[in-house]
Protein backbone atom coordinates (compact mmCIF):
# COMPACT_ATOMS: atom_id res chain seq x y z
CA UNK A 1 0.00 0.00 0.00
CA UNK A 2 2.38 2.28 1.02
CA UNK A 3 3.94 1.34 -1.98
CA UNK A 4 2.19 2.54 -4.12
CA UNK A 5 1.07 5.68 -2.78
CA UNK A 6 5.26 6.36 -3.46
CA UNK A 7 4.61 5.39 -7.00
CA UNK A 8 1.13 7.75 -7.08
CA UNK A 9 3.14 10.60 -5.57
CA UNK A 10 6.30 10.41 -7.80
CA UNK A 11 4.23 10.11 -10.98
CA UNK A 12 2.33 13.12 -10.17
CA UNK A 13 5.44 14.94 -8.96
CA UNK A 14 6.98 13.86 -12.18
CA UNK A 15 3.65 14.92 -14.25
CA UNK A 16 3.78 18.46 -12.30
CA UNK A 17 7.50 18.61 -13.04
CA UNK A 18 6.69 18.26 -16.61
CA UNK A 19 3.78 20.92 -17.05
CA UNK A 20 6.59 23.33 -15.85
CA UNK A 21 8.52 22.65 -18.71
CA UNK A 22 7.69 24.46 -21.80
CA UNK A 23 6.21 21.04 -23.61
CA UNK A 24 7.99 20.50 -27.07
CA UNK A 25 5.78 20.55 -29.87
CA UNK A 26 6.65 17.01 -31.16
CA UNK A 27 7.43 13.86 -29.01
CA UNK A 28 11.25 13.93 -28.38
CA UNK A 29 11.47 9.79 -28.18
CA UNK A 30 12.37 8.92 -31.58
CA UNK A 31 15.44 11.78 -31.78
CA UNK A 32 16.69 10.64 -28.42
CA UNK A 33 16.46 6.73 -28.98
CA UNK A 34 18.68 7.26 -32.16
CA UNK A 35 21.43 9.97 -30.60
CA UNK A 36 23.91 9.20 -28.12
CA UNK A 37 24.61 11.28 -25.55
CA UNK A 38 27.46 13.18 -27.17
CA UNK A 39 25.36 15.25 -29.65
CA UNK A 40 22.14 16.10 -30.51
CA UNK A 41 20.98 15.32 -34.53
CA UNK A 42 21.22 18.51 -36.42
CA UNK A 43 22.75 20.58 -33.39
CA UNK A 44 26.25 22.39 -34.18
CA UNK A 45 27.43 24.86 -31.91
CA UNK A 46 30.01 27.21 -33.15
CA UNK A 47 32.07 30.29 -31.97
CA UNK A 48 31.82 29.24 -28.40
CA UNK A 49 34.17 31.46 -25.72
CA UNK A 50 34.09 31.98 -22.35
CA UNK A 51 35.13 35.41 -21.19
CA UNK A 52 36.84 35.01 -17.74
CA UNK A 53 36.20 37.93 -15.54
CA UNK A 54 38.05 41.16 -14.97
CA UNK A 55 38.07 40.90 -10.53
CA UNK A 56 38.12 37.99 -9.43
CA UNK A 57 34.41 35.99 -7.81
CA UNK A 58 32.84 37.72 -10.51
CA UNK A 59 30.67 35.66 -12.88
CA UNK A 60 32.04 34.87 -16.39
CA UNK A 61 29.99 35.22 -19.69
CA UNK A 62 29.71 32.49 -22.43
CA UNK A 63 28.87 33.29 -25.99
CA UNK A 64 28.18 30.82 -28.71
CA UNK A 65 26.11 30.44 -31.37
CA UNK A 66 24.28 26.97 -31.53
CA UNK A 67 22.91 26.18 -35.53
CA UNK A 68 19.83 23.76 -35.44
CA UNK A 69 19.73 22.04 -39.21
CA UNK A 70 16.96 19.16 -37.44
CA UNK A 71 13.53 19.29 -38.80
CA UNK A 72 12.14 19.91 -34.84
CA UNK A 73 12.69 23.24 -33.08
CA UNK A 74 15.08 22.45 -30.11
CA UNK A 75 15.36 23.83 -26.97
CA UNK A 76 18.65 24.57 -24.70
CA UNK A 77 17.71 24.79 -21.51
CA UNK A 78 20.83 24.49 -19.54
CA UNK A 79 24.69 24.56 -19.89
CA UNK A 80 27.63 22.59 -18.21
CA UNK A 81 30.73 24.49 -18.12
CA UNK A 82 33.74 22.67 -16.73
CA UNK A 83 35.94 24.04 -14.41
CA UNK A 84 32.97 26.41 -13.18
CA UNK A 85 30.00 25.79 -10.38
CA UNK A 86 26.94 27.23 -12.14
CA UNK A 87 25.92 28.65 -15.55
CA UNK A 88 22.79 30.96 -15.93
CA UNK A 89 20.90 31.98 -19.03
CA UNK A 90 20.52 35.40 -19.62
CA UNK A 91 18.97 37.99 -21.95
CA UNK A 92 20.39 41.42 -21.38
CA UNK A 93 17.20 43.91 -22.98
CA UNK A 94 16.56 47.72 -23.18
CA UNK A 95 14.65 48.58 -20.13
CA UNK A 96 13.21 52.55 -18.88
CA UNK A 97 16.10 53.27 -21.31
CA UNK A 98 19.16 50.91 -19.36
CA UNK A 99 20.06 48.04 -20.17
CA UNK A 100 18.76 45.26 -17.93
CA UNK A 101 20.03 41.43 -17.38
CA UNK A 102 17.02 39.28 -16.84
CA UNK A 103 17.20 35.41 -16.24
CA UNK A 104 15.38 32.57 -18.52
CA UNK A 105 14.37 29.11 -18.18
CA UNK A 106 14.72 28.32 -21.67
CA UNK A 107 16.80 29.18 -24.99
CA UNK A 108 14.79 28.57 -28.14
CA UNK A 109 16.60 27.38 -31.33
CA UNK A 110 14.49 27.26 -34.19
CA UNK A 111 14.28 24.36 -36.71
CA UNK A 112 16.73 25.32 -39.94
CA UNK A 113 17.63 28.58 -37.80
CA UNK A 114 20.06 29.48 -35.45
CA UNK A 115 20.88 31.44 -32.27
CA UNK A 116 23.38 33.50 -31.29
CA UNK A 117 24.66 34.08 -27.40
CA UNK A 118 26.61 37.33 -27.43
CA UNK A 119 27.25 40.24 -25.50
CA UNK A 120 23.85 42.72 -25.32
CA UNK A 121 21.87 40.19 -25.84
CA UNK A 122 21.24 36.34 -25.05
CA UNK A 123 23.96 35.13 -23.21
CA UNK A 124 24.94 32.86 -20.44
CA UNK A 125 26.81 33.76 -17.11
CA UNK A 126 29.24 31.45 -15.56
CA UNK A 127 29.55 31.91 -11.86
CA UNK A 128 31.76 29.84 -9.58
CA UNK A 129 35.14 29.61 -11.84
CA UNK A 130 38.29 29.02 -9.85
CA UNK A 131 40.30 31.44 -8.95
CA UNK A 132 42.97 30.16 -10.83
CA UNK A 133 41.53 29.16 -14.00
CA UNK A 134 43.81 29.67 -16.57
CA UNK A 135 42.42 26.79 -18.95
CA UNK A 136 42.86 28.02 -22.85
CA UNK A 137 40.07 26.12 -23.65
CA UNK A 138 37.10 24.04 -21.21
CA UNK A 139 34.48 21.90 -22.43
CA UNK A 140 30.78 22.92 -21.81
CA UNK A 141 27.54 20.79 -22.62
CA UNK A 142 24.87 22.50 -23.78
CA UNK A 143 21.44 20.51 -22.32
CA UNK A 144 18.16 20.88 -24.09
CA UNK A 145 14.64 20.35 -23.03
CA UNK A 146 14.43 16.91 -24.47
CA UNK A 147 17.81 15.61 -22.42
CA UNK A 148 19.66 15.61 -25.39
CA UNK A 149 23.33 16.81 -24.97
CA UNK A 150 26.22 18.44 -27.37
CA UNK A 151 29.59 18.88 -25.64
CA UNK A 152 32.24 20.83 -27.32
CA UNK A 153 35.30 23.27 -26.61
CA UNK A 154 35.23 26.94 -26.03
CA UNK A 155 37.93 28.76 -26.14
CA UNK A 156 38.99 31.06 -22.93
CA UNK A 157 39.44 34.72 -23.43
CA UNK A 158 39.63 37.63 -20.97
CA UNK A 159 37.49 40.77 -21.65
CA UNK A 160 39.88 42.81 -23.65
CA UNK A 161 40.65 39.96 -25.96
CA UNK A 162 36.73 39.86 -26.50
CA UNK A 163 35.77 43.55 -26.53
CA UNK A 164 36.91 44.50 -30.42
CU1 LIG B 1 23.96 38.03 -17.61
Amino acid sequence: MRQTLLGTSLVIGLAMLAACDRAPEQPPQEQSAIEGPDGREGISVSEARLVLPLVEGRPGALYLTVANDGASAAELAAIYVEGAERVELHESRMEGGAMAMVAVDAIPVPAAGSVVLEQGGLHAMVFGLAPDFDAESTEITLIFADGDKTSVEARVTTVAEASN
